[in-house]
């Protein structure tokens, strides 16, 4: 006896290390047991639901086994042999009804939240569409009914329906907002799957690619940002307004024949790449290097540091994007850019 509780007591540090590790992911809310939206709460409680019956199961299953273990154990002295039984139709019966009972259980609100999750919002009018694309290893997000297109982070208006139809431009991406809802594949090809979610609440809720696509696929973060509706009204027109080049022309002249060729600002450049439209004022570089100056996030800086380490050696960060070794920067260069960038903000919330 002594022995087992000193295993108890060997185990409690891990479990212990255990509950931090567990709630140290909870800081970047990237956790299906906090849901922030309608969508994610009808997944939590079935959720609830599916481990509430198996407790139950739990629970009286180990006390009939603790009961018949103690009850009917072997005495000192008794080397009788116990009464052997085979077969009992009353028990059997009872033993096959109630699993079918808790599958109905659990079963019928499933198929509902299933059906009820697959409504397709695509033709609502008054549902925001946004046609999510992946890429090897960032997000872009077009606003098909507002001429818009950015990327890496999400930003939508609270308490409306967001119509989601995603796709991928090359492999098997998957897309995930955890506290917000489910995911869903996004395929190569002309497959689109379709998925909607709201989020009442104001927020910046963390998004993941959820599918293994590559060496980087672990760092293929977004954002979803939640504003009110007039702080999006604001954004949608901000983000569509002419933007100028760096204002000192061997800036601007690197910028463009070095950066645009691929990316877009305002009406300059290319629509293939990320559109870096406001960066300056983004939650994040490349979805994963968060702007803060709170010396909690030891990994993170402002939104200059981020850049600057980003432009100077993406692979560094994000080994094996597309970005990586596309250009030569001498140190003005990188300097005037990411000065430059860092100032491209988008003044929309209050
Ligand atoms: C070959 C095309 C290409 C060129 C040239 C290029 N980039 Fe990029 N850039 C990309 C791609 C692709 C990504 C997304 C990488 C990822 O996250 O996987 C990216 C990402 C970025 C990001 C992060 C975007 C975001 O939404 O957070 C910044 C900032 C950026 N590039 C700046 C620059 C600058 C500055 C230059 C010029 C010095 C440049 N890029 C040149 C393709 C390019
Ligand atoms: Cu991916």
């Amino acid at each position: 006896m002594m022995k087992r509780w000193q295993f108890v007591k060997r185990l409690a540090p891990l479990m212990a290390m255990m509950v931090l590790v567990l709630a140290a992911c909870g800081r970047e809310d990237l956790s299906t047991l906090n849901p922030q939206g309608p969508v994610a709460e009808e997944q939590f409680g079935l959720m609830k639901l599916a481990i509430s019956i198996m407790l139950v199961v739990i629970v009286i299953v180990f006390a009939i086994s603790l009961y018949v273990i103690i009850r009917f154990r072997r005495r000192k002295g008794d080397n009788t042999i116990p009464k052997q039984v085979e077969g009992n139709h009353k028990l059997e019966i009872i033993w096959t009804v109630i699993p079918i009972i808790m599958l109905i259980i659990l079963g019928v609100p499933t198929v509902q939240s299933v059906f009820n999750l697959a409504k397709d919002y695509s033709k609502d009018p008054d549902a925001v569409k946004v046609i999510v694309t992946s890429h090897q290893y960032w997000w872009e997000f077009e606003y098909p009914e507002l001429g818009i297109k950015t990327a890496q982070e999400l930003i939508i208006p609270t308490g409306k329906t967001i119509a989601i139809e995603a796709k991928s431009a090359d492999v098997l991406h998957s897309f995930w907002i955890p506290s917000l809802a489910g995911k869903i594949d996004t395929n190569p090809g002309a497959n689109v799957n379709k998925m909607y979610f709201s989020a009442p609440k104001e927020g910046v809720y963390l998004g993941k690619c959820a599918e293994l696509c590559g060496p980087s696929h672990g760092l293929m973060d977004f954002k979803v940002k939640a504003v009110d509706e007039s702080s999006f009204d604001r954004w949608t027109a901000a983000i569509q307004e002419p933007v100028a080049l760096p204002s000192d022309p061997a800036v601007a002249e690197a910028f463009q024949s070095k950066c645009l060729t691929c990316h877009a600002v305002g009406d300059l450049g290319g629509p293939a790449f990320p559109n870096l439209t406001g960066i300056g004022s983004r939650e994040s570089v490349g979805g994963i290097l968060v702007n803060t100056d709170d010396p909690q996030y030891s990994n993170e800086g402002s939104v200059y540091d981020n850049l600057y380490r980003w432009i100077k050696d993406p692979n560094s960060i994000k080994p094996g994007n597309q970005m990586a070794g596309a250009y030569d920067l001498t140190d003005q260069e990188l300097k005037g850019i990411t000065d430059y960038l860092s100032k491209l903000t988008l003044d929309y919330e209050q």
